[in-house]
């Protein structure tokens, strides 16, 4: 069955707003028999779809799955790039390495890898990232900025202040940013953010921007170890998120601040980043591979680098830790 006429029906089946559409319609629009878009129909059925046949009208959609595949993000979409090129799966072991694959193969600016399930998804330092089936967002997007590599570290930044936003505006609730990759919600994380890179020596090939959202898991969806440290968006505002609606507008965000970010470099994101971050103006401790620094979080350079002053008065630059916050 040709995917591309499933999907194209998916996406007039949700534009028609519970209105009938006609299977011949259907099957002219797309140069098939009345019999090719039936199985079509009864496919989509066996995803989730409700669809009732009305006589002598046609198709009506009565309910659809709370799944991402492209044609329910799509109905959302805003963007130009980002998301205009979705490969979904139901489940996956990290979307991370398809992501990977998919640049290799030459996918456009904003591609998008989504699916509901990674049966081994990973957060930084290879530590393992719980992504229980069909409760969050689990994806990668890749980004192909005209950037020398060491601009690269601040996508992570850019991703926190875009999903940040993006839930503030569908969830109505407002998340904290935690140097460099953590988004929280009354202290708790909710958003885990992995930033790869494709790279030539002077130039990025690609961004492979790993996003997490806990989106509608209860607590006992995750595993016990993490229980007292995870929390998901639904966990706090009692009510169901729409993922494929909270997907397009991270990616509304993501596309706007990522052309920001290569115009105009960190600074005009930097007072956006400034006002979420939980970080700035306390005591934190920096655990680091070798090292571990303990003082007052001062602020974040324009590279993206967490400025520590340690009891010393002494000024420690920091790229990349883990952060533990002392009050
Ligand atoms: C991260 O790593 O926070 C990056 C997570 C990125 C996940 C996305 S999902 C799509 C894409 N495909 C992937 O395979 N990954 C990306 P890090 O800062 O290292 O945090 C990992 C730690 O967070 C773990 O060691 C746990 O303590 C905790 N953790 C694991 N799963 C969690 C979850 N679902 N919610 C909250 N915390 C979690």
């Amino acid at each position: 069955m040709n995917p591309t006429v499933k999907y194209e029906i998916t996406k007039r089946l949700l534009a028609a707003n519970g209105q009938p559409i006609s299977g011949q319609q259907l099957a002219d629009d797309f140069g098939l028999s009345r019999t090719a878009i039936w199985k079509h129909i009864k496919e989509l059925e066996t995803e989730g779809f409700e669809i009732d046949t009305v006589k002598k009208k046609g198709y009506v959609l009565t309910s659809s799955p709370d799944s991402l595949q492209a044609a329910k993000i799509d109905q959302y979409l805003t963007t130009k790039r980002f998301g205009r090129n979705i490969h979904y799966q139901v489940t996956c072991p990290s979307t991370q390495p398809i992501a990977h694959q998919l640049v290799q193969a030459g996918a456009p600016d904003g591609s998008v890898v989504i699916c509901e399930e990674q049966t081994a998804g990973r957060g930084r330092l290879a530590r393992a990232w719980t992504s229980t089936q069909g409760k969050g967002i689990w994806m990668s997007v890749i980004i192909r900025p005209e950037i020398p590599p060491t601009k690269a570290p601040q996508f992570t930044l850019v991703a926190a202040v875009a999903v940040t936003r993006a839930i503030e505006e569908v969830c109505q609730v407002r998340t904290e940013i935690k140097w460099p990759n953590d988004l929280l919600i009354n202290g708790k994380k909710c958003t885990g953010i992995l930033t790869e890179l494709q790279a030539d020596i002077d130039r990025v090939q690609a961004i492979i921007l790993g996003i997490g959202v806990n989106a509608n898991q209860h607590l006992s969806d995750f595993p016990q170890e993490i229980q007292s440290i995870a929390t998901s968006i639904q966990m706090v505002t009692g009510q169901p998120v729409d993922r494929a609606q909270l997907v397009a507008r991270i990616l509304h965000h993501l596309e706007i601040y990522t052309d920001l970010y290569v115009k105009h470099g960190f600074e005009p994101l930097k007072i956006l980043w400034e006002s979420y971050s939980c970080t700035l103006g306390k005591r934190i401790k920096a655990i680091m591979i070798h090292q571990t620094i303990e003082g007052m979080a001062l602020g974040i350079t324009n590279e993206g680098v967490l400025q520590v002053k340690t009891d010393d008065g002494q000024i420690h630059g920091i790229y990349s830790a883990d952060i533990e916050i002392q009050n």
